[in-house]
């Protein structure tokens, strides 16, 4: 990854220091969060104002750290908070990183409801979902993370629906395929069963890097489920190295998928 030298950082994030704390636009922005009018066009304007070689992600927050408006990831090379408001009740925060022309194409796969939504909102806006979106079918999505462009593509169902797409879809078109298990989901061995012997022989003929994410690792009282996964886990060798055991509500561990992204 190239890293920006601090003299283009220093200049883009000048600017965009110079952009919020400009009287006209500050007060535009209060008296729009204040009455609840939406800020993305504001955040819009903002980001036109950057040189195109850079990728800024700029987040407001209110008091509670919730996100009220997020355009692109945060998660960039420099990343600076900026308060402000009546008694510093909002936060702005960006994050500068430079464009690279590298695309990773990433395969997000699971049962339904396992988190894999809430994987891909950690990454594009470094938040907590929330929400109980569905996803039927096959969803993408595409945006700058850490300066490299990924596209997401989110399958989720039951099993008949994911072996078929793993069996029938996946060639060489991703860069990457996270398989994503949910600490809470009930242990079925012969399940568990099928989808291992699946993903080896696409990672054996395809030579894709796989990968597992057990999600929700916050949910308390699966102890007795967090074992028999892990133990199961552990036996397959290929993907000995590749586990990460993750929750989006809390963030544990989240470096670590950040990192594994980073070295694709
Ligand atoms: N406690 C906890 N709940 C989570 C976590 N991740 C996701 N959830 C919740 O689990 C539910 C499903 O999350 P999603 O991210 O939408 O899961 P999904 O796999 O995209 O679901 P579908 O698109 O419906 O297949 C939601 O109610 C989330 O809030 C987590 O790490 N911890
Ligand atoms: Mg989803």
């Amino acid at each position: 990854m190239n890293l920006i030298n601090v003299k283009e950082d220093t200049i883009a994030t000048q600017l965009l220091r110079q952009i919020v704390q400009n009287n006209e636009f500050h007060n535009k922005l209060s008296f729009y969060l204040q009455n609840q009018i939406s800020i993305k066009s504001l955040l819009l304007q903002l980001l036109e104002k950057i040189p195109e070689e850079f990728i800024l992600g700029i987040s407001i927050f209110d008091g509670f750290g919730k996100i009220i408006e997020s355009t692109g990831s945060i998660l960039g090379q420099y990343s600076t908070k900026i308060t402000f408001g009546q008694k510093n009740q909002f936060k702005v925060q960006y994050s500068i990183s430079r464009k690279e022309n590298k695309q990773l194409n990433i395969l997000l796969i699971g049962f339904s409801k396992c988190g894999k939504s809430s994987i891909i909102h950690r990454l594009n806006y470094n938040a907590f979902l929330g929400t109980k979106l569905h996803n039927i079918g096959i969803s993408t999505s595409q945006f700058y993370f850490l300066g490299k462009k990924l596209k997401i593509t989110e399958i989720g169902g039951n099993m008949d629906l994911i072996s078929y797409y793993l069996n029938e879809k996946v060639e060489n078109n991703f860069d990457a395929i996270f398989f994503v298990l949910d600490y809470g989901f009930i242990y079925k061995e012969s399940l568990y069963e099928r989808i291992f012997a699946i993903l080896k022989k696409i990672e054996d003929e395809n030579k894709l890097r796989m990968s597992f994410i057990l999600t929700k690792s916050d949910i308390k009282n699966t102890t007795k489920n967090f074992e028999r996964i892990s133990k199961k886990l552990e036996e397959i060798s290929f993907l000995q190295k590749n586990l990460i055991v993750y929750s989006s509500l809390t963030n544990n561990n989240f470096n670590s998928i950040i990192e594994y992204i980073k070295k694709l």
